[in-house]
């Protein structure tokens, strides 16, 4: 009787760059869905490694079995299937997410080095703001084909859209969804036209007043959240919104969703990375959707891309 099995046996591994809150909340996410291994790592002594083991003590509670390490250490995320970039410095109320810019670039740089050495087939989704900045410039780095580097903050966006529409019609969210293009920044994209309850579109439920209203709260979403907690930015929802993306590619579910993408002439865009539809799947972007947009929304997008590239000026010396 042969004891071998034709099935590997690597376990599916995530790494996570930046054991902070939205890096923590994500690694529980993972974990406790019976996702993947994870691997989080941070430089502050301590950090990842009490974070790992405070999680593994839940798994008994939570009934899973997956692998939770904390490190410091590169090393320690070889092999992984996908590596998440939260490292960063989250917005301190009144401060815009470009000022966090060149501090950032700099940790985005280092930590995509680092993680591409180790894992050279892994899939990269970059978190940190200023996102489709951070994004890009990973992606430079990296080397990789841009197939398999995204930004996370439409699913975000668009979650937050769809929250403002449910409560204000006294709906479940469940049967609300959104689409918001664009930068993840106060000129975002939210597009009511493609968004919709239970099939029905949001223009046919409220009038216009009333969307523009929620289409600003929601390029505020980020904002309102840093304005009542003082001391950092969101994270339960960011978190939730990076682990559909880490679930999709891993399961390779062909969803469609709002990520930032390398651009290369859809919509009029050429070489920046910025908020789009796009099936993702095992292999990363596996196709970008470009809508079919009315001359105002085109015009948004392509105000909202130029503020991407003015930002991504301030840093791309550093490349
Ligand atoms: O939609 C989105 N993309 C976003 C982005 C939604 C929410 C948060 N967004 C951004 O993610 C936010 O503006 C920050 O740039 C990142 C991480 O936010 P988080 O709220 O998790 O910040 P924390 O709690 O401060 O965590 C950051 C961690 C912290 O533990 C640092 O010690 C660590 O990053 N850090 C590093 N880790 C590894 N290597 C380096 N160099 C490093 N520098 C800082």
């Amino acid at each position: 009787m042969t004891t071998s099995s034709p099935l590997t046996c690597r376990p599916t591994r995530v790494s996570i760059v930046g054991a902070g809150n939205v890096g923590s909340t994500l690694a529980q996410r993972i974990a406790e869905k019976n996702l993947a291994d994870v691997v989080l790592l941070d430089i502050v002594p301590g950090r990842p490694e009490g974070i790992a083991l405070d999680l593994v003590e839940a798994s008994a509670i939570e009934q899973h079995d997956r692998k939770i390490i904390g490190a410091k250490d590169y090393a320690a995320t070889h092999d992984s299937d996908i590596v998440v970039i939260t490292a960063g410095l989250p917005r301190r109320p009144g401060m815009s997410r470009d000022d966090l810019t060149r501090t950032n670039a700099h940790i985005v740089i280092e930590a995509t080095k680092q993680a591409i050495t180790y894992s050279p087939n892994a899939i990269f989704i970059i978190i940190t703001n200023p996102l489709d900045v951070m994004t890009y410039i990973s992606w430079k780095v990296s080397g990789l084909p841009p197939q398999r580097v995204m930004g996370m903050a439409g699913i975000l966006d668009s979650a937050r859209f769809q929250t403002f529409i449910a409560m204000e019609l006294g709906v479940s969210a469940i049967d609300v969804r959104a689409m918001v293009l664009g930068s993840h920044g106060d000129l975002m994209v939210p597009v009511p036209r493609y968004s919709t309850v239970s099939g029905i579109p949001i223009t046919e439920l409220m009038d216009a007043a009333t969307i523009e209203r929620l289409v600003d709260r929601t390029r505020n979403g980020g904002a309102e959240i840093v304005e009542l907690l003082k001391t950092g930015g969101a994270y339960y929802a960011p978190a939730s919104s990076a682990c559909v993306m880490v679930e999709t590619i891993l399961l390779n579910q062909p969803r469609i969703l709002p990520i930032a993408a390398y651009l290369e002439g859809k919509y009029g865009l050429n070489d920046l990375f910025i908020g789009v539809p796009a099936r993702l799947g095992c292999g990363g972007i596996e196709e970008i959707l470009e809508l079919n947009l009315t001359d105002e929304e085109k015009a948004a997008l392509h105000h909202s891309a130029d503020s991407v590239r003015k930002s991504l000026d301030q840093a791309l010396d550093l490349l």
